[in-house]
């Protein structure tokens, strides 16, 4: 059931809302990883509805605490559009490279993409079947090897090729933070030497629940985050963390993963989001 839907149901019977009620509304709003500051802003608004616009009433509350930047993906007139995928492990890194790969290809765009998870050599192995599934090139270094020289080899075959864009997927072993970060920075860094990153898109589980917010600031915090991608929103997380991160970090959320398949992945829809956390 929906956050809220037994508070309408409720306050447009003939029933009260009950202390009880009211205590079990909070928790089911801290359940819902919207976090704490959004639970007690919308208990207060909740308190406020008229039963004739209750859901217009908290869907514009919800909705006043999304991001007002632009979700359009960005995109470089002249020359290679350059993305760079980061986030945790597991969050679907890979998978996003790889779908945002597909979409753009078959929008009649070359689309070029660099393998620089080289600390798995599964990683490695996953995106090169995604390529040859989808059809586009991927570029790989030596398992072990250094991130941002493939991301380098990428940018300039991309470069060699006139690709449109080049997409890099990145390693998100978060066990060592800063080593982390640095190396997020140099593949930045050195990409550059052949072409200005253009957008950096931060993985985000919508099954993670707080720990999104966490990771959402340290990513954001070493690399300029330009957007989310909020993946596995396809099971019963409604993905609260999103709204919370958009209120708090205001990072707009881009892309919708919904599946483990190419065609399970979309722009995000705040309307069609809103109304997924409420009902
Ligand atoms: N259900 C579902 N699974 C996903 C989604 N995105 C990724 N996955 C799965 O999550 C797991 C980790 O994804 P992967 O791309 O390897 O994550 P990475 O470690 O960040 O690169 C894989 O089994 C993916 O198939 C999604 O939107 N929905
Ligand atoms: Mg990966």
């Amino acid at each position: 059931m929906g956050l809220f839907s037994k508070f309408i149901a409720k306050i447009k019977g003939e029933n009260s809302f009950s202390t009880a009620d009211w205590q079990e509304l909070e928790s089911e709003l801290l359940a819902s990883d919207i976090g704490p500051t959004l639970t007690l802003e919308l208990l207060e608004a909740a308190r406020k509805v008229k039963s004739d616009n209750a859901e217009m009433a908290l869907i514009q509350t919800l909705t006043s605490h999304l991001s007002e930047k632009s979700r359009a993906p960005i995109t470089k007139a002249d020359g290679i559009t350059v993305v760079m995928v980061v986030g945790v492990n597991g969050t679907g890194k890979t998978t996003s490279v790889a779908k945002l790969a597909g979409r753009i290809k078959k929008s009649g765009a070359l689309v070029v993409v660099a393998a620089g998870d080289t600390f798995r050599a599964a990683a490695v192995e996953q995106l090169q079947t995604w390529g040859s599934r989808i059809g586009v090139q991927v570029i790989s270094g030596k398992a072990n090897g250094d991130p941002a020289s493939v991301a380098f080899d990428g940018a300039k075959r991309a470069a060699e090729m006139s690709a449109d864009y080049l997409i890099i997927d990145t390693a998100g072993r978060l066990h060592n933070k800063s080593d982390l970060m640095n190396e997020l920075e140099k593949v930045k860094r050195v990409v550059e030497k052949v072409s200005p990153v253009d957008e950096v898109l931060l993985t985000i589980d919508a099954t993670t629940g707080q720990n999104g917010m966490v990771q959402a600031k340290i990513f954001s915090q070493s690399v300029q985050v330009t957007g989310i991608i909020l993946t596995k929103l396809d099971g019963s997380a409604r993905g609260g963390i999103a709204l919370a991160i958009e209120s708090e970090l205001d990072i707009p959320i881009k892309w919708v993963g919904t599946g483990e398949s190419e065609s399970d992945f979309s722009p995000f829809n705040s309307e069609e989001y809103i109304k997924g956390l409420l009902s």
